[in-house]
């Protein structure tokens, strides 16, 4: 079982991830355990002060060291034995992908700092936090949500925290391709002004190396259009290749077609 012990202000935003869906039955399953520690709790003063106003001046508050070095600690002792591994959420951390996931899904336990207000005393991050995650170039509240964006994803790579439904559609997209286009009933569909909405044929047709092989170009195809990094990153099976091809060869037929 995989341990997450985080450590925020607000513990009642981890419902999000604890209470719904995939992770909460992963959770009933005990395929992982998640704990909130709240640094307030360790604060010592009566107004349970956890932040203070920068060093050099300067808009906005600074997490206090203190408190978050004692939710650490506490943290560490739930943890028992294991070898700690402390993660930052912070906007200047290293992009989150799914290579980064996979390796953090490895480790027994892992404790998430998820920081308020502008920051947290540098020479706490620099002694006790071993890595720092962003999850992209886009500014948030603070690292609660970014926390769950990290246990969600490491979570569903957990063996039997996918039910088989799940990780059959989990197999196509780690692949570095988009996914490909989905449908279900009815056959024909009328929406709003549209009418006679027809599902592609080939998924009629009971022939599953077809389908298999529409699915991959329709994937090739996406991905090209919306996401062309993923292809420059990554080199084709000769099938692929192939079926790219295939791809130009048909749209420079459409647009002769239409010329
Ligand atoms: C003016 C400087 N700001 C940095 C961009 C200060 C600041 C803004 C927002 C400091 C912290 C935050 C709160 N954000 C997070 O804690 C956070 C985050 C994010 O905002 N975007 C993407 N990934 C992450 S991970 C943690």
């Amino acid at each position: 079982m995989m341990d997450f012990q985080v450590i925020s202000l607000f513990p009642e935003m981890f419902d999000a991830v604890t209470r719904h869906g995939i992770t909460a039955r992963a959770l009933e399953k005990k395929i992982y355990s998640v704990n909130v520690i709240n640094p307030r709790d360790f604060t010592q003063d009566n107004h349970k002060t956890v932040d203070d106003r920068p060093y050099g001046g300067g808009p906005g508050m600074v997490m206090l060291a203190d408190p978050l070095e004692k939710a650490i600690k506490a943290a560490k002792q739930q943890q028992g034995n294991i070898k700690s591994h402390v993660i930052h959420l912070s906007p200047r951390g290293v992009p989150l992908n799914h290579k980064k996931v996979m390796e953090l899904s490895r480790h027994p336990g892992l404790i998430l700092l998820a920081s308020r207000y502008e920051g947290v005393d540098e020479r706490l991050l620099e002694s006790l936090v071993d890595e720092e995650i962003s999850i992209g170039d886009y500014v948030l509240s603070g690292g609660e949500l970014p926390a769950m964006v990290l246990i969600d994803a490491i979570v569903r790579q957990l063996p039997g925290a996918l039910g088989d439904a799940d990780s059959a559609v989990e197999d196509s997209f780690v692949d570095g391709l988009l996914d490909c286009p989905h449908y279900t009933r009815p056959e024909v569909l009328s929406l709003e002004n549209m009418t006679g909405l027809k599902v592609p044929e080939v998924l009629l047709s009971g022939n599953h190396a077809k389908i298999r092989e529409w699915r991959l170009k329709q994937s090739l195809l996406l991905t090209r259009a919306k996401r062309p990094d993923l292809l420059a990153a990554r080199s084709l099976t000769k099938e692929e290749a192939r079926l790219l091809k295939e791809l130009d060869t048909e749209l420079s037929a459409q647009e002769q077609a239409s010329s």
